[in-house]
C-alpha cells in the first residue's frame, strides 16, 4: 500500500537519530556528515539496517545538510550525496530481515542560511537549492520526502515548493520549536498547520528540540486543529553538556517508549526519534505501541489564513479586513505606489493593524505600473513589519501567482468568480500555494439580481473548486454589495443572498461593506447600519476601513449583541478608552479635514499587530517608534530631521538605544520575534548611517590606532559601530575587523597594525566566553596591547574577571579610555558638523 494511504490507516515508525549516532561512530567536529554515505558506505548502511531491524517502516537518508551551500568544498554535489543517501537506505532495506513495509525517506533539513528579509538568501535561491537535492533523491528511488527540523516557516515553504515542483512523492514535514512552543521566526502550531495544510503535505508535526514529555501539550494543540496525520519525533530528552563539551541525552529507551505510547494514544500516527535516540529507543517504542489502535484523522473544517507569526480563523467571531491599501479613490496611495514609496504603504498597514484589523487587504492595481512587482514589494514590506495576515487582492493572475508564491504563510486571495475562465486561472494557484479564496457571486452573465441566482453561482464555485481538491473551508463567498442609490432593493438582495448561502451551503461569507452607500449622504451611518444587518445575517468577515470610528463601533457593538464578545468585555474596553470616546464625538460632527484618531485594537488581541515604543520627547518618540516598528526609510529621515539642533550622541542615547532595548525586552518576554528584532535593527542601522555623518571628524593628525571587533559567535555590531564612529570623530584611526571575529584574527591585526589598544564587543552571555579567549590570546601574542570591552551583557566585575583592562559602559567611555591609553586626555575633540559633540 502506498505510504499516503498507510499513514491514514495505521501507526508508522520513522527511524531515530542519525547525527548523534555518527558522532558515536567517529564523526569529527566540523566534518561533513552527509558525505559519509559516499566515504563510509558500510557505516551508513549498517545504521539504516539497524533501524529497519528494530522494526521501523521509514529510514531517512543521511542528507540532512545536503545542499550545495553546505557541501561547498567537499568535492561532492548535492545530487551525488542525495543519490548515495538513497542508495544506502535501499541496500539496508534489502538486507534487513524485517517483514514490515519499508520506505526510503529523502531527508531534507535547513539550508543553514537565513532567508531574506531576515538574512541574505533569496527565497527562489532556497527553492532552487532544495530542488537540486530532491530531484536527485527522487530520481534515485526515494519513496517520500521528509522535510524536518525547520525553524523558519519561509524556508519550510521553500522546501515544500521544491518538493512539489521536482517530483510527485508524498511529503512529510516537521518543525522544531523552542520551550515557548514557537519557531525561531515566531510561528506556532497554528501558523505551521495553516501553512502546511495549505501546501497539502501528507503528514506534519514536530521534531527535535524537546523531549517527548514536553511535546505532549503541543500534540494536544495540534490534534485540535490539524486535519492531516501527525508526526512526533522528539529528542531523547533535553540535552545536557557532557564532560567532553558535547551534548548528552539521558532518556533511556524504556522511558522514551513509555512517553511515546502516550504520544500515540493522544493521536500521533508517525512516531520516531531525533537527537540522542538509537535503534534501541525505536525498538522499545515499537514494542510499547504496536498493539494500539490509532485515533482517526478527522477533518476539522477550519478556515484559516496566516502570516509567519499569526493565524486567524474565520467562522467564529467576525473578522475585520482593512481596506486602506487599495488605490481606488485614494490619490495619496496612488502616488506612493507610483513613486515606490513603500514606507507610506507600511504606515497604512500599521495604522489599520493598530486599529484592530485582523487581516489587511493589499491591492496595487494601477494603470501603468508593474502590478506584480509592486504587489510583491508591498506584501514583503508589510510582512517584515507586521504579523497581520494579508489578503492578496488583484485581478491580474500573474500578480496573484507571484505574490502567492512568495507570501510567508497561507494568504487570503481576492478573488475568483463564477466565470469558467476565472476559476481555471485562480484555482490551480490555490491548489499549489494554499490560500483561502474570496469567491464573487458573478459569472459570464453578470451579477444575478436574484437571491437564487447568487446562490447558484456560489454552488458552482464550490463544486468546481472541489475538482481541484480545494475544500469548502478554503472558500469564502462574497454575495456582492451593490449600491442602494442605484437600486432600492440592492441591500436586501445582498443580505438575503448572504443568509441563504450561509444556511444552505454552510460556507463562510464576506462583504466589502462601504459599496452600499455610494452616492448617498451620511455614508458612515448607512454603512454602519448595513454592516450590522449583514453581521446578523451571518457575515463571517468584512472588508472595512478600521480607521473609521463608526465602523469600529459597529464591530464592537454587533459582536457583543451577537454573543461573540464574552461579558461584552471588548465593547466595554473600547468605549472605556477616552481616545475612542473622543473619536465618537468627532464622528458625529466631523470638522472638515480633521483626521480622526484610530481606536486601539481590543477584539481578538491574538498578538499585537504592530509595536509602539515608550514616549520621551516628541522627536525621540517619533524616531523610537520608527525603529521599533522597523520602518527603515522613515527612521533615516527622522534621524536626519532630528540632527537639526541636537548632537548625534544625544539622539543615539535618547532614541536609538532605548528603542532597541524596548525591542530586546519584547524579544526576551516572547512578545516579539526574530523577524521584528531584525527589522528594528535594520531601521536602527539606517538611522545610525545618518547620525554617523554627524559624528564624522575632520582631517588631522591621528590620535592613535585602535583595533575593534565583535567577538566570535556574535553578530551584534550596532554598538561596536557606534563606538567606532565615536573613536573616529576623536581622530583615532580604527581598524574594524567586523563581527563574529575569531581570537586569532584579532591578535594578528593587533600585531599587524602595532596598535596599543584593542576594543572588543559582545552582546550575549554565550559570547563573552569568546571575549575571554580573545583577551587570553592577546595577552600571549600581543602583550603591548590594552583591551577595552563593552556590550550590553557585560559588567565591570565580569570585565575584570575575564582579564580586560577597561570596561566601557558606552561609546564615550571607550573614547576616554583610548585617550588615556594614548596619553591625550585633554585632546581637542573634533566638533561635529552641527557642533554638538561634547568636548573633553
Ligand atoms: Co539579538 N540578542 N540575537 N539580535 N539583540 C540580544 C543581545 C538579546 C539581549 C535580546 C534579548 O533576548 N533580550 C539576546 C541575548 C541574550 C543573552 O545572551 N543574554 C539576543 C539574542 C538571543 C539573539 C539571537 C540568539 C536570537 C536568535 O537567533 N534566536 C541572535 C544571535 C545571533 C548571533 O549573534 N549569533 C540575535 C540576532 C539579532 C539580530 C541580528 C536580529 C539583531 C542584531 C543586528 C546587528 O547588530 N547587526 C539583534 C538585536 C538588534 C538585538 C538587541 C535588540 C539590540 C542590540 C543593540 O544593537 N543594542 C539586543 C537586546 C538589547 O541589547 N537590548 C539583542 C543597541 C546598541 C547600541 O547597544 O550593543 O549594548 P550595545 O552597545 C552600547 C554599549 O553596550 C557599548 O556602547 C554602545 C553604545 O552605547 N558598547 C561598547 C558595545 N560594545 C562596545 C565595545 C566597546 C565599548 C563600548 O569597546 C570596544
Amino acid at each position: 500500500m502506498p505510504i499516503r494511504d498507510l499513514v491514514k490507516n495505521r501507526l508508522l515508525y520513522l527511524d531515530g537519530a542519525m547525527g548523534t549516532m555518527l558522532q558515536a561512530a567517529g564523526l569529527q567536529p566540523g566534518e561533513n556528515p552527509d558525505i559519509w554515505s559516499i566515504t563510509h558506505p558500510d557505516t551508513i548502511r549498517a545504521l539504516h539496517r539497524a533501524y529497519f531491524d528494530a522494526g521501523c517502516n521509514i529510514a531517512s537518508t543521511n542528507t540532512f545538510g545536503c545542499t550545495a551551500y553546505k557541501l561547498a568544498g567537499t568535492g561532492y554535489s548535492a545530487g551525488d550525496v542525495a543519490s548515495a543517501g538513497v542508495g544506502r537506505v535501499k541496500e539496508a532495506a534489502a538486507q534487513s530481515g524485517g517483514t514490515q513495509p519499508k520506505f526510503v525517506a529523502l531527508d531534507i533539513g535547513p539550508t543553514g542560511q537565513l532567508l531574506q528579509p531576515l538574512g541574505d538568501l533569496p527565497f527562489e535561491d532556497a527553492v532552487a537549492m532544495y530542488y537540486e537535492t530532491i530531484a536527485a533523491g527522487a530520481a534515485a528511488g526515494a519513496d517520500m520526502v521528509l522535510i524536518e527540523t525547520m525553524s523558519d516557516s519561509y524556508e519550510l515553504k521553500a522546501a515544500v515548493l521544491a518538493a512539489r515542483e521536482s517530483c510527485d512523492l508524498p511529503i512529510f514535514a516537521t518543525v522544531t520549536v523552542g520551550a515557548n512552543g514557537r519557531l525561531l521566526t515566531g510561528g506556532d502550531v497554528h501558523t505551521v498547520v495553516a501553512l502546511l495544510e495549505g501546501l497539502r503535505v501528507d503528514a506534519l508535526g514536530l521534531n527535535c528540540s524537546l523531549g517527548p514529555q514536553k511535546m505532549l501539550p503541543l500534540l494536544k494543540e495540534l490534534r485540535g486543529i490539524a486535519s492531516t496525520p501527525i508526526i512526533i519525533t522528539p529528542n531523547a530528552g533535553l540535552p545536557r553538556e557532557g564532560e567532553g563539551g558535547g551534548a548528552v541525552y539521558d532518556t533511556e529507551p524504556y522511558e522514551f517508549a513509555a512517553v511515546m505510547r502516550e504520544v500515540a494514544r493522544q493521536g500521533a500516527r508517525v512516531l520516531g526519534g531525533c537527537c540522542g535516540t538509537t535503534p534501541a529507543h525505536m525498538r522499545a517504542v515499537i514494542e510499547a505501541t504496536s498493539g494500539l489502535c490509532p485515533l482517526p484523522v478527522q477533518e476539522k473544517g477550519l478556515s484559516v489564513v496566516s502570516s509567519y507569526g499569526r493565524a486567524v480563523t474565520i467562522g467564529g467571531a467576525p473578522v475585520w479586513i482593512g481596506e486602506r491599501i487599495n488605490p481606488t479613490g485614494k490619490p495619496r496611495l496612488k502616488q506612493a505606489l507610483r513613486q515606490d514609496d513603500m514606507d507610506y504603504v507600511l504606515q497604512q498597514g500599521i495604522a489599520q493593524a493598530q486599529a484592530g484589523a485582523h487581516i489587511l487587504d493589499v491591492n496595487c492595481g494601477l494603470p501603468g505600473i508593474d502590478e506584480a512587482t509592486t504587489l510583491v514589494k508591498a506584501m514583503a514590506g508589510l510582512q517584515s513589519v507586521l504579523d497581520t495576515p494579508l489578503q492578496l487582492d488583484s485581478a491580474d493572475v500573474n500578480a496573484l501567482a507571484l505574490a502567492m508564491r512568495c507570501y510567508n504563510g497561507k494568504p487570503m486571495v481576492n478573488s475568483v468568480n463564477g466565470k469558467a475562465e476565472s476559476m481555471r486561472a485562480v484555482f490551480p494557484l490555490v491548489q499549489k500555494y494554499g490560500g483561502l479564496v474570496v469567491a464573487l457571486t458573478l459569472d459570464e452573465t453578470g451579477i444575478p439580481e436574484t437571491i437564487e441566482g447568487r446562490l447558484k453561482i456560489a454552488e458552482t464555485i464550490i463544486t468546481t473548486a472541489a475538482e481541484y481538491g480545494i475544500k469548502k473551508k478554503d472558500i469564502i463567498i462574497d454575495p456582492l454589495t451593490m449600491t442602494v442609490s442605484a437600486g432600492q432593493k440592492n441591500a436586501l438582495i445582498t443580505l438575503d443572498a448572504l443568509r441563504l448561502i450561509k444556511e444552505r451551503l454552510r460556507v463562510n461569507t464576506i462583504l466589502g461593506v462601504s459599496n452600499v452607500s455610494f452616492g448617498l449622504p451620511a455614508r458612515d451611518s448607512v454603512n454602519a447600519a448595513f454592516f450590522a444587518m449583514a453581521l446578523y445575517a451571518g457575515l463571517s468577515a468584512a472588508i472595512i476601513n478600521p480607521n473609521n470610528p463608526r465602523m469600529m463601533e459597529t464591530c464592537y457593538a454587533a459582536s457583543a449583541l451577537l454573543n461573540h464578545d464574552p461579558q461584552c468585555g471588548g465593547l466595554i474596553k473600547y468605549f472605556g478608552d477616552p481616545a475612542n470616546m473622543f473619536a465618537t464625538q468627532q464622528a458625529d460632527t466631523p470638522p472638515a479635514g480633521t483626521a480622526q484618531k484610530a481606536p486601539a485594537p481590543v477584539i481578538q488581541p491574538i498578538l499585537p499587530g504592530a509595536r509602539t515604543a515608550p514616549a520621551d520627547t516628541d522627536m525621540q518618540k517619533q524616531l523610537q517608534d520608527a525603529i521599533v516598528k522597523g520602518l527603515k526609510t522613515q527612521a533615516g529621515q527622522l534621524a536626519l530631521a532630528a540632527m537639526a539642533g541636537r548632537d548625534a550622541l544625544e539622539i543615539i542615547n535618547g532614541a536609538l538605544i532605548p528603542a532597541l532595548n524596548y525591542v530586546g525586552e519584547g524579544f526576551e518576554k516572547g512578545s516579539l520575534f526574530l523577524p521584528q528584532l531584525l527589522m528594528s535593527a535594520e531601521a536602527a542601522k539606517s538611522a545610525f548611517a545618518v547620525l554617523r555623518e554627524g559624528v564624522q571628524g575632520q582631517e588631522g593628525e591621528s590620535a592613535g590606532e585602535v583595533v575593534i571587533a565583535t567577538v566570535k559567535g556574535d553578530v551584534h555590531d550596532i554598538g561596536k559601530n557606534i563606538v567606532k564612529a565615536m573613536l573616529e570623530s576623536y581622530r583615532f584611526h580604527v581598524t574594524d575587523l567586523g563581527k563574529d571575529v575569531p581570537p586569532e584574527q584579532v591578535a594578528h591585526a593587533a600585531n599587524r597594525t602595532g596598535t596599543r589598544l584593542v576594543g572588543l564587543s559582545a552582546l550575549m552571555t554565550t559570547t563573552v566566553t569568546g571575549m575571554r579567549d580573545t583577551i587570553a590570546l592577546l595577552k600571549e601574542k600581543a602583550p603591548q596591547c590594552r583591551v577595552v570591552v563593552g556590550g550590553a551583557v557585560l559588567t565591570e566585575a565580569y570585565a575584570r574577571e575575564i582579564g580586560a583592562d577597561f570596561y566601557a559602559p558606552d561609546a564615550m567611555a571607550a573614547v576616554r579610555y583610548a585617550q588615556q591609553v594614548y596619553g591625550k586626555e585633554r585632546a581637542r575633540a573634533v566638533k561635529t558638523q552641527n557642533g554638538g559633540l561634547p568636548t573633553l
